[in-house]
């Protein structure tokens, strides 16, 4: 983005006290967040929320080290727009995995400073002949931030075509953690799900779930809130949802994170995704003109 471009975009949508538009890592066009609540730095490439930290306690988004802040490439970290498919694609394994948005340049429809304090910046990305090569349907998503004493992201899919379109996706959230051994994820006792690392049966959750190898997991129709209870940074992080009937946990450990370039070897141990999801059983269906939501809300509780 060209500096004139930049100050253009400072003065039609920039907020004093609330949010203003800089070149972030790589150069990309950034808006960074700063209110009475909490700081957020949100990626125009991608339209990913990169940061989140409310005052008062550590990093809530997680992201790499060895990021690319790059066009062409996803970057490791915050909250990552997985869409129109979640995962590898379902038949053509040349498609880039987890679709194409958020490796697409979105442009900032609105921004609004709310009565509570809170800061409001909205994304935009419609369809265009290179994503129509990709995915033969018409689209446009807004993707509304809400950041506060609790992050709001929600993804609204429009179907601007002339036939219904059905999509997998997921707001694939990276988590900073005290350490990885050390966490316990709760919300999803008694839930079945898929193990991405064993395909075929499919398994039921026992208990909170606690972290020792790779785990790649889809749970199933569930709409329940998870928390990451994190005693080493003497906080809970709530994940809620709306929009969602699956949740993953992810976690490489430590062979997968050695064979992603753009992730340090000892990084498994810092993070850990819990993703709001529209996949495996759980696709969405949208007729002609019709609208899907898909939102996570991400709340910091601080131990007494
Ligand atoms: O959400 C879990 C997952 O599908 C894992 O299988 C892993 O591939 C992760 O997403 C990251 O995918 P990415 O394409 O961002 O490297």
């Amino acid at each position: 983005m060209r500096p004139v471009e930049l100050s253009d975009l400072n003065a039609q949508l920039g907020i004093p006290k609330h949010v203003a538009f800089v070149l972030g890592p790589g150069g990309l066009p950034t808006a960074e967040v700063q209110n009475d609540h909490a700081t957020a730095t949100i990626s125009m490439y991608g339209g990913q929320v990169l940061a989140y930290q409310p005052h008062g306690t550590a990093p809530v988004l997680w992201a790499s080290k060895h990021s690319y802040y790059q066009p062409g490439k996803a970057i490791r970290g915050g909250i990552p727009v997985c869409w129109p498919w979640f995962g590898p694609h379902p038949t053509d394994s040349e498609l880039p995995a987890h679709g194409f948005v958020r490796t697409s340049q979105w442009a900032i429809s609105g921004t609004r400073a709310a009565a509570d304090g809170a800061t409001e910046v909205r994304l935009e990305l419609s369809d265009a002949e290179q994503t129509r090569a990709l995915w033969p349907h018409s689209f446009h998503l807004e993707l509304i931030v809400v950041v506060g004493p609790v992050l709001s992201v929600e993804l609204v899919v429009r179907n601007t075509g002339e036939q219904q379109l059905t999509y997998t996706g997921a707001l694939h959230s990276y988590f900073t953690v005290s350490d990885i051994t050390n966490i316990a994820i709760d919300g999803l006792d008694g839930v079945q799900y898929i193990d991405q690392l064993q395909p075929g049966p499919r398994f039921i959750q026992k208990g909170a779930i606690a972290i020792s190898s790779e785990t790649d997991r889809i749970y199933l129709d569930t709409a329940g809130t998870c928390v990451i209870e994190d005693a080493g940074l003497g906080r809970r992080i709530s994940i809620g949802k709306a929009g969602s009937r699956s949740t993953v946990v992810w976690n490489p450990w430590v062979a997968k994170a050695q064979r992603m370039r753009d992730f340090g070897d000892e990084e498994y141990r810092e993070m850990v995704c819990i993703e709001t999801t529209n996949a495996a059983d759980d696709r969405v269906t949208v007729p002609e003109g019709g609208t899907s939501r898909l939102q996570a809300t991400i709340a910091v509780e601080l131990d007494a």
